[in-house]
């Protein structure tokens, strides 16, 4: 009897070090630090969900999982998690129509450098290559926009998968990658001693190094340019390096220019502050870039909506300052490249950079003129107009919301009106611009950071694209304040149509129904609402969201202040005037000289 006992007890600690799969998933994310899981769930990927379940039965540790409604969201959410926190996002979907779900928002993380490890379910291993149900070749569909994508096959290639996109998605220049795992792999058991990386891969070592001499001849012109500018980009924040730019800015008393990516920054109040660039940037930050001596970018990309012509077109000298070395002389040759971070480059250059030799107040003063060109707001106080609702919200949050937004003409209000104060509090997709990632976002920054304000500013338009995740928001009581700019349009079209092909706006009319005269293609005499759908009565659909309309100017502060005063999720329907346009602009193929400050209706 005593000697089956002990028998049964050493089986019994054998059978255990041998875990499935799905344990060694479930132990590596744990001992990754992964504490949030965004999924959807599915055959080839509920293996792993069962494991999860049975450790949170036996109350052991596993991170929390947030279930989605559709995949696009939890994806989005994912990024928007990363993006607050700084720290990988983490998605689990099944296989098939599941993981090409996920497409747009990998190739959104991937435009805009977002740390997310997306994790898709894959049929078993011997039915790959023979369109077996929900069989889809993910890895090979998002190659081109990924760091990596890994198709994994066996129980002891999961551990160094995970490990290997953990790495990668936090060195080097940020993004995606998609780990593969087939089903027959998750409820296999792993070879004690056996686990390996079996991947051939050379991972891109991060050239982490500079040249001193090329850099401090570089930082000694800079401090002796009568014109200089710094051009700031998205990678600014991934080390958190804003307040060293602002000390690097103040050193040299240099402008600062950011991208839609890098607002908050700086101050827009400061008058180094010279607000965003691009094509819908102000008149003072384009312009700095057509007649700057000097201009130095830092984690920017030299984009086509921002480095427009007449960018840098009085430059003596361009410098770029850049991680990932395929940015360098990409779009725009330059005389000077510092391949590392832009902490590592802000680092040396305040401890080694030499003093700015003469003051810069011609610079200043013609800065300042440039600036009293800006647009002025549509002075008309018969209905809510956009730009004015977004700055009493700015006003009423001290700038200190983390604030997401859709695609269209809200995005680029709230880009030009809201004051960030730090640049990780804005979430807004700006390489793929994906329209209905707003929503999801919210919900994922919510999990990164609960103790501050969630806004959403979303558009009609965008908000329908993920409506569906109100559901997440009321089964897990996400406090998201929504305010959707509601101009029954989608806006952004509506502003081309009418600036550039001589106004043909049917397709752009989201209060068209089929009582509207065939032709249409004006909104200006129209004076119908449909409001479909109708977004008050969202509250008798998704339960625990309070809703209210507000189309009065004189509403505004009363229902901004109730909404953020709220403890529960809450949806603001904000009819706001449909001739509203997104000033400046500039017009496609334009220059900078181009730019459109008013418009003529
Ligand atoms: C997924 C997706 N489809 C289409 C577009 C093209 N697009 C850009 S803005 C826009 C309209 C946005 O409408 P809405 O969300 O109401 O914002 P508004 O411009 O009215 O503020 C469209 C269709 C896009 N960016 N993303
Ligand atoms: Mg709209």
């Amino acid at each position: 009897m005593k000697t089956n006992k002990t028998d049964s007890k050493t089986k019994e600690k054998v059978e255990t070090k041998v875990r499935t799969g799905a344990a060694v998933f479930a132990d590596t994310i744990n001992a990754l630090g992964i504490s949030y899981l965004f999924g959807h769930t599915g055959g080839a990927i509920m293996p792993m969900y069962f494991e999860l379940n049975e450790r949170i039965t036996r109350k052991e540790k596993t991170p929390e999982v947030i279930m989605f409604r559709h995949e696009q969201g939890a994806g989005h959410a994912a990024e928007g998690y990363a993006k607050v926190s700084g720290r990988p996002g983490f998605v689990c979907v099944t296989s098939g129509p599941a993981s090409t779900n996920l497409v747009t928002p990998i190739a959104d993380a991937f435009m805009d450098s977002i740390p997310v490890i997306f994790v898709t379910g894959q049929v078993s291993s011997p039915g790959i290559g023979t369109d077996a149900f929900q069989e889809v070749p993910i890895t090979l569909i998002v190659s081109q926009i990924t760091k990596i994508a890994l198709l994994i096959k066996t129980a002891d290639e999961i551990e160094g998968a995970l490990r290997l996109a953990h790495e990668l998605t936090t060195t080097g220049r940020r993004g995606p990658v998609v780990i593969d795992i087939c089903r027959d792999a998750l409820i296999g058991n792993e070879t004690p001693g056996n686990h390996k990386t079996p991947f051939a891969v050379k991972m891109k070592k991060t050239v982490d190094d500079f040249d001193k001499d090329s850099i401090d001849e570089m930082l000694h012109k800079f401090s002796s340019a009568k014109r200089p500018m710094l051009y700031v980009g998205g990678g600014i924040k991934v080390e958190d390096s804003q307040g060293l730019l602002r000390e690097f800015a103040k050193k040299y008393d240099a402008p600062v220019g950011m991208t839609l990516m890098s607002l908050g920054t700086i101050d827009r109040n400061d008058r180094l502050s010279l607000g965003m660039l691009g094509i819908h940037g102000t008149v003072e930050a384009n312009y700095s870039a057509l007649n700057a001596d000097y201009i130095l970018a830092i984690g920017a990309r030299f984009d086509d909506r921002v480095a427009v012509k007449g960018f840098g077109s009085h430059a003596k000298i361009i410098a770029h300052v850049d991680i990932d070395s395929a940015e360098i002389d990409k779009t725009r040759k330059v005389h000077y490249s510092i391949n590392t971070s832009a902490k590592r480059f802000l680092e040396y250059a305040l401890k080694h950079g030499p003093d700015r030799i003469e003051s810069l107040t011609d610079w200043h003063d013609e800065i300042i003129k440039w600036r009293k060109l800006n647009p002025k707001l549509d002075d008309d106080e018969d209905k809510i107009i956009p730009q004015k609702f977004i700055k009493e919200l700015s006003d009423l949050t001290s700038g200190g919301a983390i604030v997401a937004t859709g695609v269209g003409q809200h995005q680029m209000w709230t880009a030009q009106y809201y004051n960030f104060k730090n640049p990780r509090d804005f979430m807004t997709s700006g390489g793929l611009g994906t329209m209905g990632c707003g929503l999801p976002a919210a919900i994922g920054a919510y999990y990164a950071n609960k103790d501050k304000a969630i806004l959403l500013i979303d558009g009609d338009g965008s908000f329908q694209m993920n409506i569906q995740e109100l559901a997440t928001v009321a089964s897990n009581r996400i406090p998201v304040k929504m305010f959707v700019l509601n101009n029954g349009l989608w806006g952004l079209p509506m502003q081309w149509h009418e600036m550039f092909d001589r106004g043909n706006l049917f397709e752009c009319c989201l209060d068209r129904s089929i009582e509207c005269p065939a032709g249409c293609s004006s909104f200006k005499d129209c004076i119908k609402r449909n409001r479909n759908p109708d977004l008050v009565a969202l509250k008798d659909v998704y339960q625990g969201i309070k809703t209210n309309r507000i189309s009065r100017p004189e509403e505004v502060t009363a229902a901004i202040k109730e909404v953020l005063a709220h403890k529960g999720p809450y949806i603001l329907d904000v009819e706001i005037k449909k001739e509203s346009y997104i000033l400046p602009i500039i017009p496609p193929r334009a220059g900078i000289e181009e730019m459109i400050l008013e418009i003529k209706t």
